[in-house]
């Protein structure tokens, strides 16, 4: 009996992790829960576990355990915790920036936000979506599990609407974890700070019984004007159903019928309408309805391909002028999660020159890709498949392979994204490549218009100075993008002149990392590791280097801003930080900031 009431709880709690996600959550009618959430730092999770270590969620009658959020009601009562007590943390934001304390703190810590709701409507469904939440998480309403969520980059919802208490108190609790697993996506070793918590928006999202749960509304691979998509309804009456989808600008709107699982294939031609670029981010407002309900926003059109080593925006070769980005404000050193966050670091790439930037290493906040949209930037998105990933674990793939259906679910409708890319630097190895194989053929099935790449490394020959770029896995990707290091660890700055690149693809080729320490503010000669000279010289050599490789078409410089990083400890200099940005920790400009400027004024002009 047990065993069985064990099953059903896990089918349960399997059914709730599978729920869809609901898309363009800016468009929907939302109470967002952001603000102030009561923790407790929950090292041995006490709050999870009891005395034999058994879950006290796996027990359909849980006696014990935080989610519970008890209180005492009589003075004799033994109740060891009590989150009205504890302090607060903001929500969104991660909490080892928000208390000296959890600076270096890795595991557990629960949440609580009570929150009071009344509907709108009283036939409508109501779900909690959460923008994302570093790396796992156990989510609990009114002492009922939700469900479970792995990953600490992309959204997830869960459905409410039985449990929400109208015109009522609900305790909203969430416990959080972010413990580093061999298995995990990404992995135990990375190059950046395990920033912890609830590190995106929170909202109450309420729909009607039957809603328009995601539409992908975009340009045709390899068209300028055919727009081929779908409209996705969800609950009883999603089936046979007329969705409109109308651009009221371009005088479209046009009808279409779903099918018995609720989906219409959407097909429409675009009349003269502005295609979106970097120079004319043009935005049409495209809604979609169906039986009076209706979903809006902001959206661009334009084409993406490569021919040969060129990369085509609407028809014109390019070339990518753009920089690598960490999800991370150096000024507070903690994770960007705002708007006015997205803002600076945007701006920033735009005085460089950028048309494009490389949002590594992880899925970014929806804003980011959002405000790229507006600004006319075109964005590389990055799967967190970083480093040795354990490839031949079916769980690590399955996980990885859900990361990236949820951002490609999340962005497929921003113009500005033009290439999903699949991992960073990973040794190559016959499962590796099967891994990363398995996950280009799924990306192309959700996501045929978009190109596809991942930051490939580099390898020598006996000859010292060639360098080659030879993978496996190369023929699976559009644009062969490699990292590199002469000048940094590989040799002084200078080295870059002799350098012979041997790279046998007849594909375009881009840069997607290149770079060197600096400490903002700290001078000397160009052979004094760490000043701004020494970073200064090796993008002198770089640049000229890599204007020698004939399918050159982009490259993104690691990286704009310095960055939090457990690997880096030398005292003085890195302090726990990534020096290599081109702006320092206070936001000051260092001196190779000017020297990619110039360079990318020259690039406009040349691809103008
Ligand atoms: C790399 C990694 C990046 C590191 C960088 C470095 O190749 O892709 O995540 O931060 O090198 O600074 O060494």
């Amino acid at each position: 009996m047990k065993k069985l009431t064990l099953l059903l709880c896990l089918i349960w709690v399997a059914q709730a992790q599978a729920q869809t996600v609901i898309t363009n959550i800016p468009g929907r009618n939302t109470l967002t829960l952001n603000g102030k959430w009561h923790y407790i730092i929950d090292p041995y999770e006490v709050g999870y576990y009891d005395y034999r270590y058994k879950p006290y969620d796996a027990n359909p009658h849980p006696t014990g355990g935080f989610f519970l959020d008890q209180h005492q009601t009589d003075k004799t009562q033994l109740i060891e915790y009590n989150f009205d007590k504890s302090p607060t943390l903001m929500v969104p934001g991660d909490w080892n920036s928000q208390d000296e304390k959890l600076l270096y703190y890795e595991g557990t810590i629960w949440y609580r936000r009570l929150f009071t709701y009344t509907k709108s409507n009283p036939n409508d469904r109501v779900f909690i979506h959460f923008g994302a939440i570093n790396y796992e998480s156990d989510v609990y309403l009114n002492g009922k599990k939700l469900g479970k969520h792995i990953g600490g980059f992309t959204p997830f919802n869960y459905e409410i609407t039985d449990l929400l208490k109208e015109n009522g108190k609900n305790s909203l609790v969430v416990k959080v974890d972010n413990k580093r697993h061999k298995e995990g996506v990404p992995t135990l070793n990375t190059d950046w700070w395990n920033y912890g918590g609830i590190t995106r928006n929170v909202d109450v999202v309420e729909v009607p019984q039957t809603f328009i749960s995601d539409y992908n509304i975009q340009l045709e691979k390899g068209s300028q004007n055919e727009v081929a998509g779908y409209v996705q309804l969800n609950g009883p009456n999603a089936a046979n159903q007329t969705v409109q989808v109308s651009i009221p600008e371009l005088k479209i709107n046009k009808t279409f019928t779903t099918d018995e699982n609720g989906k219409a294939a959407v097909d429409f031609q675009l009349k003269k309408a502005e295609l979106w670029s970097p120079k004319n981010p043009k935005l049409y407002t495209v809604t979609v309805s169906n039986a009076g309900q209706s979903v809006s926003e902001p959206i661009g059109f334009r084409s993406i391909e490569t021919k040969g080593t060129d990369i085509l925006l609407n028809g014109k070769s390019v070339f990518l002028r753009g920089i690598s980005i960490h999800e991370e404000m150096p000024m507070r050193g903690g994770r960007a999660y705002s708007e006015s966050d997205a803002q600076t670091l945007l701006n920033w790439a735009k005085e460089l020159g950028c048309n494009y930037v490389r949002l590594a290493h992880y899925p970014h906040a929806e804003n980011m890709i959002r405000l790229a949209d507006k600004m006319g930037i075109l964005v590389w998105e990055e799967n967190p498949v970083y480093w040795t990933i354990d490839w031949n674990n079916p769980d690590t793939y399955k996980n990885a392979e859900h990361q990236l259906t949820d951002l490609i679910t999340r962005d497929k409708n921003r113009a500005s994204v033009i290439i999903w890319s699949m991992a960073n630097e990973t040794p190559v190895s016959d499962a590796r490549t099967n891994f990363l194989h398995k996950l280009v053929m799924h990306a192309r099935g959700m996501d045929s218009t978009r190109l596809i790449s991942a930051a490939l490394e580099v390898h020598r020959d006996s000859n010292p100075n060639d360098r080659i770029v030879e993978d496996p896995f190369a023929k699976y990707v559009d644009i062969v993008n490699f990292n590199e290091y002469v000048g940094w660890y590989d040799g002084l700055p200078e080295k870059c002149d002799s350098i012979n690149w041997i790279i046998k693809y007849n594909k375009p080729v881009m840069i997607s990392e290149f770079g060197g320490g600096a400490l903002q503010g700290l001078h000397g000669d160009s052979l004094t590791r760490w000043t701004e000279e020494y970073q200064e010289s090796i993008y002198k050599h770089t640049l000229p280097m890599l204007m020698k490789i004939p399918q050159f078409r982009g490259v993104t410089p690691w990286i704009l801003c310095d960055f939090r990083s457990p690997r880096r400890v030398l005292p003085v200099i890195q302090d726990g930080w990534n020096r290599k940005g081109l702006i320092g920790q206070n936001g000051t400009k260092k001196k190779a900031f000017f020297v990619l400027r110039d360079f990318y004024k020259k690039m406009e002009e040349k691809y103008k």
